[in-house]
C-alpha cells in the first residue's frame, strides 16, 4: 500500500511506535551493537574474529595461508608482540647504561661493546634456573645431569688403554701431534687476542667483526668442547674461567642468529653436556632468550638478523628474505635449549619453522635457497648444498638421530631431499667424479663450493637408516663425494682445496678463477674424512687426513697461530691474517677424532652440530621436554 506524505503527520511503524518511542528504540539498539563489538576486543585473543571484522589494511598475499599452516599469528596482529626479554633479566640487563646507542659499521652489522656488570648473579645462583612458561613462573627448574650421563651407552672420552703401557703407535703420535696444533692455536689466540672473537696471526691482535651482535669470545666458546675432549684441562680452565668472568650478554648490537647459534649456543650446550657446569646450560639459555626476538615474523620463519636491543623486533630490521641453511639450522641447539631449561618456547619455535616447510610446495621436491619470512613463499629457485643451503639437510638427518630415532617426520624430509638431489643436482664428470651441482631454476651451475663437502660425511651418517635397498648404495654415493672432494685439495700447489671447485671446459675439480681459490681453514672435507673412516674403517681416509695435517703446518701456521691463505695454487700463498673459530671448534676437532678410538663421542651418543659442537642423543624413553611426538 502506498502512503501518502501529510505533513505533520507521521505514521506509526508497523509495530505502533511513535517518533520519540522510536527514538528510544534506536538509541537503545545502537548501544547493544556498540556493546557488543567492543566484546570482541575482551574475549580471548581470537585472530580469526579479528580478522573478520579488522581486515589489516596491508595484508601479504598468502601471508593468512601460511599463518594458517603455521598455527602461527601474524606479527601485525599480535597486540602487543610477546616480550622476549628474559624470564629473569639478568643483573645489568636494565642498566641505561648498557643502552648506550651502537655505532652504525660501515655496510655491516650494528655491534656494542658490553658496558656493565653482568649475569654472573645468575650463574652464582646455583643449578636452578626459573622456567618461563606460563603458570611456571617461580618454579626452579633442575636438569638432573648424573640421569643423563648413566643413559650414555659409552663413555664420554672413551675406554682407553692405559696410555703408558701402548706402545708408540704411528696413529697415537699422529693425535698427539694435531693436539700439539690445537694447544698452539688456542695460546696464540691467548696470548694476542683473549676475549677478542678472532685472533689475527700476522698482525697479532684480536677481531671482533660484525656478525655476534657485541658478543665477544666466539674463539673461547667454539674451543672450549675441543679442549675437553683433547684432555687439554689447563687450557680448558682458562676457557671456562673467561666465561663465567667476562663473557657478558648485555650487549645491543645485531647478530647473525645462525652463527650465534651454532658458534655460542652450540659451544655451551655442549661444554655443559661434558663437564655438567652450571654456568653453561645458564649462559646458553640467556643467550638463547636473547635470539626469541627473531622470530616475531608473520610466519614465524625468523629473519637472520637478530636486534639485541631491546624492543627492536629482528623481522623488521633488515632484508627481506631468510636463509634455508639459517633458519634451518636452530632444530638441534633449540630443542636442548628447552630440553635444559623447561621453557618449551624454544622447541615451539622451531617446530613451527618444520611445520612450514613441511607444507609449503617444493619445486620438484627442491628446497630453495630463500624464503620470505613475511608471506613465507620461496623468493627465488636457488637451490644449492652448499653455501645457503647446506646445513638445512644435516640438521633433518641429524634431528632424526638426536630424537633417539624417533623424529619419523625430519628421517622422510630428509630422505626425500635427498632424493631430489640425486635426481635434479647429481652429477658425474667426464673424468668419472661425482659431484653435486648448484641448480637456478632449472639451469646447473657444475660447481661444488667447499662446503658442499661436509656432504659425503652426511650421506654416510645416514646411509644406514635408509631403505634397505638404498643403503649400499648412499655408502657408496658417500664415498665417491668425499674423493670428488679430497681431489679438489690433491689437485692444488699446497694440497688444501678451494672455496669453490668446477667440472666445465675439459677442468675438474679446480677452482677457474682467484676469487674462488683461497682457503680460510674450513673443516667440511676433513668432517666428511671423520664420518667415512667411522663408517668403514678404510685407512685411506687417515691418510687424507694426514696430508691435510701437513699441509695445514706447512702453508697455514705462523709464529703466532694458523691462517687462511688467499691462493692454494699457489707454493708460497698469501696469509689471510684470520685464525677462523671454527677451526678450533671443527677442522682440529674432526681430525683428532679421526685418529682417535671410534668410542671418544660415539656417535651412539652424540650428534655433531653444524659447528662439531656434540649434543646429546636423546636415551630417555622419550618423554622428555624437548622429545615431543612427531
Ligand atoms: C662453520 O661455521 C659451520 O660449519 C657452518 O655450517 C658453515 N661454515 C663454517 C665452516 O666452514
Amino acid at each position: 500500500m502506498l502512503m501518502r506524505k501529510v505533513p505533520g503527520f507521521v505514521p506509526a511503524s508497523p509495530w505502533g511506535l511513535r517518533l520519540p518511542q522510536k527514538f528510544l528504540f534506536l538509541l537503545f539498539l545502537s548501544g547493544l551493537v556498540t556493546l557488543c563489538f567492543g566484546a570482541l576486543f575482551l574475549l580471548p585473543h581470537s585472530s580469526r574474529l579479528k580478522r573478520l571484522f579488522l581486515a589489516p589494511r596491508t595484508q601479504q598475499p598468502g601471508l593468512e595461508v601460511v599463518a594458517e599452516i603455521a598455527g602461527h599469528i601474524p606479527a601485525r596482529e599480535q597486540e602487543p608482540p610477546p616480550n622476549p626479554a628474559p624470564a629473569v633479566p639478568a643483573p645489568g640487563e636494565d642498566d641505561p647504561s648498557s643502552r648506550a646507542s651502537p655505532r652504525r659499521r660501515k655496510g655491516g652489522l650494528r655491534r656494542t661493546r658490553p658496558t656493565g656488570p653482568r649475569e654472573e648473579a645468575t650463574a652464582a645462583r646455583g643449578n636452578g634456573i626459573l622456567a618461563s612458561r606460563p603458570g611456571d613462573e617461580g618454579v626452579p627448574f633442575r636438569f638432573d645431569f648424573n640421569a643423563f650421563r648413566s643413559r650414555l651407552r659409552h663413555p664420554v672420552l672413551g675406554t682407553r688403554a692405559d696410555e703408558s703401557q701402548e706402545p708408540q703407535s704411528r696413529v697415537r703420535a699422529q693425535r698427539e701431534k694435531i693436539k700439539e696444533m690445537m694447544q698452539f692455536a688456542w695460546q696464540s689466540y691467548k696470548r694476542y687476542a683473549m676475549g677478542k672473537n678472532e685472533l689475527r696471526p700476522l698482525t697479532k691482535d684480536g677481531y671482533e667483526g660484525n656478525m655476534f651482535g657485541g658478543l665477544s669470545g666466539a674463539t673461547v666458546i667454539d674451543s672450549l668442547d675441543t679442549l675437553y675432549l683433547m684432555e687439554l684441562k689447563e687450557e680448558f680452565q682458562e676457557a671456562k674461567a673467561w666465561v663465567e668472568e667476562s663473557f657478558h650478554l648485555n650487549v645491543s648490537g645485531e647478530a647473525s642468529l645462525f652463527e650465534v647459534n651454532i658458534r655460542y649456543i652450540g659451544g655451551l650446550l655442549s661444554a655443559f653436556y661434558l663437564t655438567g657446569e652450571e654456568v653453561f646450560r645458564i649462559k646458553a639459555i640467556r643467550l638463547g632468550e636473547k635470539l626469541l626476538p627473531a622470530f616475531n615474523t608473520p610466519t614465524g620463519i625468523p629473519k637472520g638478523v637478530v636486534s639485541f636491543k631491546s624492543g627492536n623486533w629482528g623481522w623488521a630490521t633488515a632484508g627481506s628474505s631468510s636463509i634455508l641453511a639459517e633458519f634451518g639450522s636452530l632444530h638441534l641447539e633449540f630443542l636442548h635449549l628447552t630440553e635444559l631449561s623447561g621453557n618449551q618456547v624454544f622447541a615451539e619455535k622451531v617446530r613451527n619453522i618444520r611445520k612450514v616447510l613441511r607444507k609449503i610446495e617444493k619445486p620438484f621436491g627442491l628446497y630453495p635457497n630463500f624464503l620470505s619470512p613475511v608471506s613465507g613463499n620461496w623468493v627465488q629457485h636457488h637451490v644449492s648444498v652448499g653455501g645457503l643451503g647446506d646445513s638445512f639437510y644435516e640438521y633433518l638427518i641429524k634431528s632424526w638421530l638426536m630424537s633417539g630415532k624417533t623424529d619419523t617426520e625430519a628421517k622422510n624430509m630428509y630422505y626425500e631431499a635427498l632424493e631430489a638431489i640425486e635426481t635434479y643436482l647429481l652429477n658425474v664428470s667426464p673424468g668419472g667424479l661425482t659431484y653435486i651441482a648448484e641448480w637456478r631454476g632449472g639451469i646447473l651451475d657444475h660447481k661444488m663450493g667447499h662446503l658442499a663437502c661436509f656432504s659425503g660425511g652426511m650421506i654416510a651418517l645416514g646411509a644406514e637408516d635408509a631403505k634397505e635397498e638404498k643403503r649400499a648404495h648412499y655408502r657408496e654415493l658417500a664415498a665417491q663425494i668425499t674423493k670428488t672432494c679430497h681431489e679438489s685439495y690433491a689437485r692444488s700447489d699446497t694440497k688444501l682445496g678451494p672455496e669453490a671447485f668446477w667440472f666445465n671446459s675439459g677442468r675438474e675439480a679446480v677452482a677457474t678463477q682467484l676469487s674462488e681459490s683461497y682457503y680460510i681453514l674450513r673443516p667440511e672435507v676433513v668432517e666428511s674424512y671423520m664420518y667415512l673412516w667411522r663408517q668403514t674403517h678404510d685407512p685411506i681416509y687417515r691418510e687424507w687426513g694426514w696430508e691435510v695435517v701437513l699441509a695445514l703446518e706447512k702453508y697455514c701456521r705462523t709464529e703466532a697461530g694458523f691462517s687462511g691463505i688467499q691462493d692454494v695454487y699457489s707454493s708460497t700463498p698469501n696469509h689471510d691474517n684470520k685464525q677462523q673459530s671454527f677451526f678450533l671448534a671443527e677442522t682440529l676437532k674432526y681430525l683428532y677424532l679421526l685418529f682417535s678410538e671410534d668410542d671418544l663421542l660415539s656417535l651412539e651418543d652424540w650428534v655433531f652440530n653444524t659447528e662439531a659442537h656434540p649434543l646429546p642423543v636423546n636415551h630417555s624413553d622419550s618423554s622428555g621436554r624437548a622429545w615431543g611426538r612427531h
